[in-house]
């Protein structure tokens, strides 16, 4: 499948070449008005200084994301990374922006820890003509001149394709499902519980029967699920916004006397090593991946408009899905 991401990758490199071809006739490839390369930016000569703030290290996607930035956006590569990490907090993002902007460097990307919030620090970037990127989650801000893109997973697809298999494999009689959500105002967390509800609203036999924030960690989906356990004798199904909460609920299913996976169904997302493990252990029932390995693709755009080249407002990266046979079969390769 030709996914938009090689697109991106295919348009970056013809751009990049003609790049070189117009800095072998001495000028710097600075391209026409289109073009968002913001000239110097720090001291660090021909590399492109990137500032980058990241949501926290909350999850195993958290950490592949990271390192995927890291080991892609090094000097070799071309760049100067400036890199940190806000613990969850939107104020530690808009700080580390207001830091970026501060430098001067040549453009600014982040995960937006919530969606909503942003206008005013994006729009001061924008004054200072630093390009912005959002990787992975996205803002709600009506003007979408604040950013040049963003490349992330759609986690509505990824909620109804939860809630499909959920659906059509469990819903074949009465299940009673209880919600890990995600960081409360995320991206990932609207979306996710919006398609599942898309999915299975038309099923009658599929029952959210509560829905409550583990914040994405392992530690808060356990204690989370621990409520849920002393509240409802009768749960089926754990739905589960990424694997670590869903990790977290087995060790309270665990501690519960119960089995996961079998006296309590559950499903999840991400596709993180720990999660897939689980599911090729039948202790997870079905997960669908949300690819964290952003660091080439924003590499590859960030060249393309340092080039002169534009991008797509939006670009979406590929997920897989995968049931215990597939994670059995795909753990041994798997890059995260
Ligand atoms: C999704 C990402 C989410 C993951 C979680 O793209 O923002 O945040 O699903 C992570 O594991 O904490």
């Amino acid at each position: 499948m030709v996914s938009r991401t090689f697109r991106t990758r295919a348009m970056a490199a013809t751009v990049a070449a003609l790049a070189l071809g117009l800095a072998a006739c001495g000028s710097s490839g600075s391209g026409d008005s289109s073009t968002d390369a913001a000239s110097g930016g720090g001291d660090s000569g021909d590399l492109i200084t990137v500032g980058f703030s990241q949501v926290g290290a909350e999850s195993g996607w958290r950490a592949a994301n990271t390192k995927s930035i890291q080991d892609t956006l090094t000097k070799d590569n071309g760049f100067d990374l400036k890199f940190s990490d806000a613990q969850q907090k939107q104020e530690n993002q808009i700080q580390a922006i207001r830091s970026y902007i501060a430098q001067g460097v040549d453009y600014i990307a982040f995960s937006p820890v919530v969606e909503s919030g942003w206008d005013a620090v994006l729009e001061e970037a924008k004054q200072a003509n630093i390009p912005v990127i959002l990787t992975d989650r996205a803002v709600d801000s009506e003007d979408t001149s604040l950013y040049k893109t963003f490349i992330g997973s759609d986690f509505v697809e990824e909620g109804k394709r939860i809630g499909e298999w959920v659906s059509d494999n469990l819903g074949t009689e009465p299940i009673n499902v209880v919600e890990l959500q995600g960081t409360t105002g995320s991206a990932p967390a609207i979306d996710r519980k919006q398609g599942f509800e898309d999915a299975t609203k038309g099923n009658p036999n599929v029952k959210i029967i509560a829905s409550q924030t583990g914040n994405f960690t392992r530690a808060e989906g356990k204690t989370v699920m621990e409520g849920f356990l002393q509240a409802y004798p009768d749960i089926d199904v754990v739905y589960a916004h990424n694997d670590d909460m869903g990790l977290g609920a087995i060790e309270a299913i665990e501690a519960a006397g119960k089995v996961p996976g079998k006296d309590i169904k559950i499903v999840s997302i991400d596709g993180v090593k720990d999660g897939m493990t689980a599911l090729s252990e039948g202790k997870i029932n079905y997960i669908v991946e949300c690819n964290p390995l952003l660091g080439p693709d924003l590499a590859d755009i960030i060249k393309t408009l340092q080039s002169g080249g534009t991008v797509e407002p939006r670009i979406v990266t590929h997920d897989d899905a995968f049931d215990q046979a597939a994670a059995t079969a795909a753990l041994p390769t798997r890059q995260y």
